[in-house]
């Protein structure tokens, strides 16, 4: 039987787009009895708002997120804008007993995600953070291989973040699009926004981070503010690098940087273990490299002249996600991690078990944020509380 989840979704950006088409495409492609209703849309603009509800197929619209929040014909309330609205929006929904899906990075800071994932357990209610990379097929399978123990003990893990879209210096800071480049309301640049996806995908993959120790750079120190139109000092991290140490023991490299001159979403992460090694490169999106040193079933340890690294094309049915799409061999994209990720939340539904990353995993990969502005401000390792 269908239990209809009816959604207000906040904002209409570039996340606000792709949830729209995982809400419209999820209950197409996977079984599920939670199934969402696209009930209501909400942005402050209201010619804007009007049209992305007459695009996308919500039922109707708000101008003001609590008034969104005060209706008793909303299930869910999911959060698309930027970051400094994050930590308020949340509350409010879970006070009104709401779903809540958020999008990353949780909040603009530790302070404020505790307060947030506080108030999410209190109220007890459903949560997801949209950690999206975590649903590509090829990084769920490195999962799988590390949860197989095809890995064995791990040594390293390297994680590379890049894009290049924030070179030119006229490129402003603030306002509708560009708020990213705003630390008043991203709350930092390339650590928040990037390398929050890469220590998601490092934690779930490895383990705990313990410490680190990080460095950044602000290469161009005044923009142009959307908002105002006057030259102000730029307060991100354009580049961001950090060593850290896991809790098993293993040792971590992370670079991001919106200044890799080439770099569109250069997304990836390598884990050497004793046993064997994964690969992942979000430019090459359907493949998972992984190097076999020991058989999983026999412990055979094997090192000849055709041992080498297997690029496995991550598109057949027996691959995470891969049996809801098409037939083996045809690939899926970006947006689909996000349906995926919707997916995995409604089967917590279903089953009773929630879904990750939830509030309090978020509150993790903040901490660990935090911990890297630290670091490189005070230019010495951090420990992770
Ligand atoms: C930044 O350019 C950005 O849009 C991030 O905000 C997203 O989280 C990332 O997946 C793609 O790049």
């Amino acid at each position: 039987m269908t239990k209809p989840v009816r959604v207000g979704l906040i904002g209409y950006g570039f996340m606000g787009r792709t949830h729209s088409n995982a809400y419209r495409q999820v209950g197409k492609f996977f079984d599920i009895e939670h199934t969402p209703v696209l009930q209501a849309c909400c942005a402050r603009s209201e010619d804007k708002i009007k049209d992305f509800a007459d695009n996308w197929g919500w039922e109707s619209y708000e101008t003001d997120w609590r008034k969104l929040i005060e209706r008793d014909d909303i299930d869910l309330i999911d959060i698309t804008t930027p970051n400094n609205s994050h930590h308020d929006i949340a509350i409010a929904a879970a006070e009104a007993g709401k779903m809540v899906l958020c999008e990353k990075p949780l909040a603009m800071n530790t302070a404020e995600a505790v307060a947030m994932t506080d108030a999410i357990e209190k109220a007890g209610v459903a949560n997801m953070v949209w950690f999206n990379y975590r649903r590509v097929p090829a990084i769920s399978l490195a999962k799988q291989l590390v949860d197989e123990k095809r890995i064995g003990r791990p040594f390293h893990y390297r994680a590379q973040y890049l894009q290049d879209w924030t070179i030119a210096e006229d490129v402003p800071q603030g306002g509708a699009t560009l708020w990213r480049l705003d630390a008043k309301v991203a709350g930092s640049g390339v650590t928040g926004d990037l390398l929050a996806h890469s220590i998601d995908s490092a934690i779930w993959l490895n383990g705990p981070i313990t410490s680190v120790s990080a460095a950044t750079e602000t290469f161009v120190k005044e923009r142009v503010h959307q908002e105002t139109g006057e030259k102000t000092k730029v307060e991100i991290d354009d580049a961001c690098m950090f060593l850290a140490r896991f809790a098993n023991g293993s040792m971590g490299t992370f670079e991001s940087s919106r200044y890799a001159r080439g770099r569109k979403n250069f997304n990836t992460f390598e884990l050497n273990g004793e046993d064997g090694s994964v690969f992942f490169d979000l430019e090459d999106p359907q493949i998972l490299q992984y190097f076999e040193y020991a058989n999983p079933t026999t412990g055979q340890k094997v090192e000849d002249h055709v041992t080498g690294w297997r690029r496995i094309h991550v598109t057949n049915f027996e691959h995470p996600y891969m049996d809801h799409w098409w037939v083996p061999g045809c690939t899926i994209g970006y947006e689909h991690t996000f349906t995926n990720a919707l997916a995995d939340f409604f089967q917590g539904l279903d089953s009773g078990k929630p879904t990750q990353p939830d509030f309090r995993a978020a509150l993790e990969t903040q901490k660990v944020c935090d911990a890297v502005l630290q670091s490189a401000k005070d230019k010495q390792w951090v420990e992770i509380a």
